[in-house]
């Protein structure tokens, strides 16, 4: 390893000399005088120097003695410095990333992400995300979940209305998974309780700032639920734990954001989709965006939540697997968690009997073959189980105040866009 302090531990070390390496974020040329601000994964450090510096995003090991300085970067700066560059740029970056406020539309970003994504500002959406995972494990680990990895070519569709991929398999038809739907339900057989985390493809033909083609899913699924209720007991944990872990982990992306992280109530708002009809004058069998969107300010005026449940879906909008509320069966034990206006999470209670498994797939006229893998789970006996699936750039969209989900993630795959 080359040998080096980080930027953000400069300060420590006042009146030594020190080695620091990173990026040349910027340079600037005073009268008598030129800084080099150099740029690691901790933050920047300014470089008092003479003429003659490396271009920008050069790569540079630079040793100088900490001077203390109250206008710079953390308060001191680099004097007397010897540069060492490791790595020319061969060509300038293709917008100044130095500057405060991104000086490029989304589409050029994109379009220069690995080297867009430098910029500190473009940065902090993936470091809250990074966070955010980070705390969703914690916390479940500290509940008694097992972590498991589950296929991505799969040989069926989980998800009812989601549109898959389709792929070759050594000459088969297979697919791309479009969730771990139907492999966390087996393992809660063997773990009782488990999560991943990991990729998810839908064919979204929607060009829109919410939908990718691939995003990361935070799935979680357990056993012995009472119903629906405990699931979304589990999710309120986890969505505090990642929120904790964003304010302890995340802190200075949040503050260079300058954003305000929400509260998590003790009980998160809910209401029954009939009752969610009612509010909004709405007579059809799902809600639309604008329809949650209204709902989430609703709660915010009505609970001061910027959270809110809705459960009890018509069984009709939900996927086969899906448990009926036994006091009303033509709606579902299912729920969505709305955020900040926005279909955060998707979760319920499942069925758990292999005959109404079966059952089921009759009553939507579906034949039971295809699923016959995913049935051994429940033939040989499965507790009541539910759980739920958070995707993670639409958290992350929504805590950054992000307009576009493409924002969040650093490499998007949607309609247009493959490469890079
Ligand atoms: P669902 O299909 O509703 O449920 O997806 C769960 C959550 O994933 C996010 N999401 C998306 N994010 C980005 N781009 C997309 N195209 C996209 N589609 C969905 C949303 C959504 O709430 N198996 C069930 C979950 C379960 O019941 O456990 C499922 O996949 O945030």
């Amino acid at each position: 390893m080359i040998s080096r302090i980080l930027s953000a531990e400069l300060a420590e070390h006042t009146g030594r000399r020190v080695t620091i390496a990173g990026w040349v974020h910027r340079r600037r040329h005073l009268k008598s005088v030129s800084f080099l601000v150099v740029r690691d994964r901790a933050g920047l450090a300014q470089v008092v120097t003479g003429s003659g510096l490396p271009g920008e995003e050069s790569v540079v090991r630079v040793t100088g003695t900490v001077t203390a300085r109250p206008q710079a970067p953390g308060g001191v700066e680099l004097t007397e410095p010897e540069i060492e560059v490791l790595a020319e740029p061969g060509a300038p970056p293709p917008f100044d990333l130095y500057r405060p406020v991104v000086p490029a539309a989304l589409p050029t970003v994109l379009d220069h992400a690995p080297v867009a994504l430098r910029h500190p500002r473009l940065r902090a959406p993936l470091e809250i995300s990074a966070a955010s995972v980070a705390g969703f494990r914690e916390t479940l680990d500290r509940l008694g979940f097992t972590e498991i990895h589950t296929p991505k070519i799969v040989a069926s569709a989980t998800e009812s209305g989601a549109n898959v991929f389709g792929i070759d398999y050594f000459g088969r038809r297979a697919y791309l998974a479009q969730s771990p739907q139907f492999y966390k339900q087996t393992m809660v057989g063997v773990f009782e309780r488990v999560y991943e985390v990991g990729p998810v493809f839908r064919a979204e033909p929607h060009d829109t700032a919410r939908h990718l083609a691939q995003y990361t899913s935070l799935d979680a699924e357990l056993g012995f639920v009472a119903d629906h209720r405990d699931v979304m007991a589990v999710l309120r944990e986890a969505v505090a734990g990642m929120l904790a872990s964003v304010r302890d982990r995340a802190a200075p992306a949040v503050e260079l954001l300058g954003l305000t992280l929400p509260d998590v109530p003790a009980e998160i708002p809910a209401v029954h989709f009939t009752e969610a009809q009612r509010l909004t004058s709405s007579g059809e069998p799902d809600l639309d965006p604008a329809q949650e969107r209204w709902l989430s300010e609703w709660a915010l005026r009505e609970h001061g939540s910027e959270f809110l449940f809705v459960t009890g879906y018509p069984m009709t909008k939900r996927p086969f697997y899906t448990h009926p509320d036994p006091a009303r069966p033509a709606y579902s034990n299912g729920f969505d968690l709305l955020f900040r206006g926005l279909e955060l999470v998707t979760g319920g209670q499942r069925l758990h009997r292999y005959d109404d498994y079966t059952a089921a797939l009759a009553a939507r006229g579906e034949p039971v073959e295809p699923y016959e893998g995913y049935l051994q789970a429940f033939r040989y006996g499965m507790p009541p189980h539910g759980g739920f699936a958070l995707g993670l750039e639409r958290w992350t969209a929504r805590l950054t105040g992000a307009a576009n989900i493409r924002e969040t993630t650093a490499f998007p795959r949607d309609l247009h866009r493959l490469s890079p």
